[in-house]
């Protein structure tokens, strides 16, 4: 895949002169600390991959600086052609860039066409968008005068994408910052290095086809912490972060005024309704909930059932979990594949010690190593039987006391640290389930945690399903009737509010991030009235 991609093979990874982002170390600034990169289908490594100095950092600012004087006067349509012919190059690499995904993530083939489907999505709609830029033209209070509203570029855009999406996320900020006439630096996950390798050397040869485009609209950085500090980069414009809450408090921090997008954490709920179609319902949930290994920001991770329909609901998971194929990514028929690494394998195992501690049943979670390539992280997804538990206010009330949490995982970052590990996102396969009786309930239980991604109702009762779509429904940035919590589509702005960031990226008007909205006053009356009535006669 790698060689289709115009790089030679991986051996050669460490002097990549061509490439201006692994830069050549200096005596006085060598280069940062190189990353080993491992496949998580075995554990084996990949290769050993170099990273930018700090150094290399004034290069990236000066390119990109440069290529914005000419690209934000590029007609809009234009700056959208240049993405028209990136999406015929995805096009034609597709199986390249999915095959770099099944192995540097360990998706399932069909995952990873279809993430390089969303960036195919993501170009084709930005073309569109290209020739929609538009503001409005406003009604003035004084005569002969027009308020008029335009969407100019915004400047260098840094996309900061986490290694679960490794290009798609990556793609819906670039099309859309590129249409938007901005410069775009991308710091990928360092797990993930060589999937952001193989995108940026297409982008690169589209380049060289496009000698009218400047070249430092796309840069990519593979650096170590230190320099991806976000001190390095006040520069930037907008700052587009996905990742957890961690990160993100980190990024919104350090940006100090510097524009952010941010896609974090997600803790997503299914509220499965009494007339719930049962069939539907059980492949929305084990597609929400072990796809993509549960590695997804909109993996299904909390499930509550409505009592009358709890045991079949039960009883139809245990046995689709009991028989899932699990292991080798590549091979035909396999539906999850493999953690990212053993810290997720940990930190999965914590969790479900910390269920079974507040009196949760936990079936399957185990390590999974016969039938699976050695040295890989796979596990059979876990299903917990939680009590039935009340709002954190209801349990302040009966305790007429605050919560004590200070020990719980990320009490220093969360808005609301929560009281039990349910509250807490924990990246891999983990299905917390419990029965409801009361429709109100199941929401505010469904609310009541910190992140608001996703959410989802199966229900073919009308009313049930337009009061979830309330506002006093689901607080989630993505509200789902009769399908699962993850799998949107890009034509909508995507993310969340609460810890997930607030941040709305891909579709519908999520470009308007990438751009500064002036408002213009235009006189064309030869007089000077001013606003508000206010005589001022010298
Ligand atoms: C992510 O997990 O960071 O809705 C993005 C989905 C995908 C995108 C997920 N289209 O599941």
């Amino acid at each position: 895949a790698l060689k289709r991609l115009g790089i030679r093979d991986l051996k050669t990874l460490n002097d990549f002169s061509d490439h201006r982002e692994l830069l050549e170390p200096s005596a006085t600034h060598p280069h940062g600390v190189p990353f080993v990169l491992r496949s998580p289908i075995n554990g084996e490594t990949l290769c050993e991959v170099k990273t930018a100095s700090t150094i290399g950092l004034h290069e990236i600012r000066w390119r990109s600086e440069a290529a914005f004087t000419t690209w934000r006067m590029t007609p809009a349509p234009v700056r959208g052609e240049f993405v028209r012919r990136l999406g015929l190059k995805l096009r034609e690499f597709k199986n390249e860039l999915a095959e770099l995904i099944v192995w540097e993530v360990g998706k399932i083939p069909q995952e990873a066409l279809g993430e390089v489907q969303e960036m195919i999505d993501i170009c084709d709609f930005a073309v569109g968008l290209s020739r929609q830029l538009h503001g409005l033209t406003i009604a003035s209070e004084r005569p002969r005068h027009r308020l008029m509203e335009q969407w100019l570029p915004l400047g260098p855009v840094m996309v900061i994408s986490a290694f679960n999406f490794p290009m798609a996320v990556w793609a819906w900020n670039a099309a859309l910052a590129w249409v938007c006439g901005n410069p775009v630096v991308w710091k990928p996950s360092e797990k993930t290095s060589l999937c952001a390798i193989g995108v940026h050397a297409i982008v690169k040869e589209l380049l060289t086809e496009m000698p009218e485009v400047p070249e430092g609209i796309a840069s990519l950085v593979l650096c170590d912490r230190e320099v991806a500090k976000p001190d390095n980069w006040l520069w930037i414009k907008l700052i587009s972060a996905t990742g957890s809450t961690r990160m993100g408090y980190e990024v919104a921090k350090a940006a100090r005024l510097t524009r952010t997008l941010l896609e974090l954490g997600g803790n997503n709920g299914m509220i499965v309704c009494p007339t719930a179609d049962i069939e539907l319902a059980v492949r929305a949930i084990v597609f929400g909930a072990v796809g993509t290994c549960g590695q997804r920001c909109t993996t299904l991770r909390r499930l509550f059932v409505h009592r009358s329909r709890y045991q079949e609901v039960r009883h139809r998971l245990l046995n689709a979990y009991r028989t899932l194929p699990i292991g080798d990514p590549a091979t035909p028929g396999v539906l999850v594949g493999p953690l990212i690494d053993e810290a997720a394998f940990q930190s999965m195992q914590e969790a479900l010690e910390a269920a079974r501690s507040e009196g949760g049943t936990v079936h399957f979670g185990e390590r999974i190593t016969n039938g699976v390539p050695a040295g890989g992280y796979y596990v059979r997804p876990a299903l917990v039987e939680m009590p039935v538990r009340v709002t954190k206010a209801e349990h302040v009330a009966s305790q007429h006391a605050a919560p004590t949490s200070e020990d719980l995982i990320g009490a220093d970052v969360m808005s609301d640290p929560g009281l039990s590990i349910m509250d807490h996102e924990t990246f891999a396969p983990i299905l917390y389930m419990m029965p409801y009786t009361d429709l109100d309930q199941a929401i505010a239980l469904h609310n009541d945690v910190s992140q608001g991604l996703s959410s989802a109702i199966l229900t073919n009762d009308l009313r049930e399903a337009e009061l979830f779509c309330s506002a006093a429904g689901s607080d989630c940035g993505l509200v789902n009737v009769n399908c699962g919590t993850s799998g949107a589509e890009i034509g909508g702005a995507f993310g969340g509010d609460k810890d997930t960031g607030g941040g709305r990226e891909s579709g519908s008007d999520a470009w308007k991030n990438y751009m500064r909205r002036v408002t213009s006053t235009i006189n064309w009356s030869g007089e000077l009235p001013l606003a508000q009535g206010i005589q001022f006669d010298l």
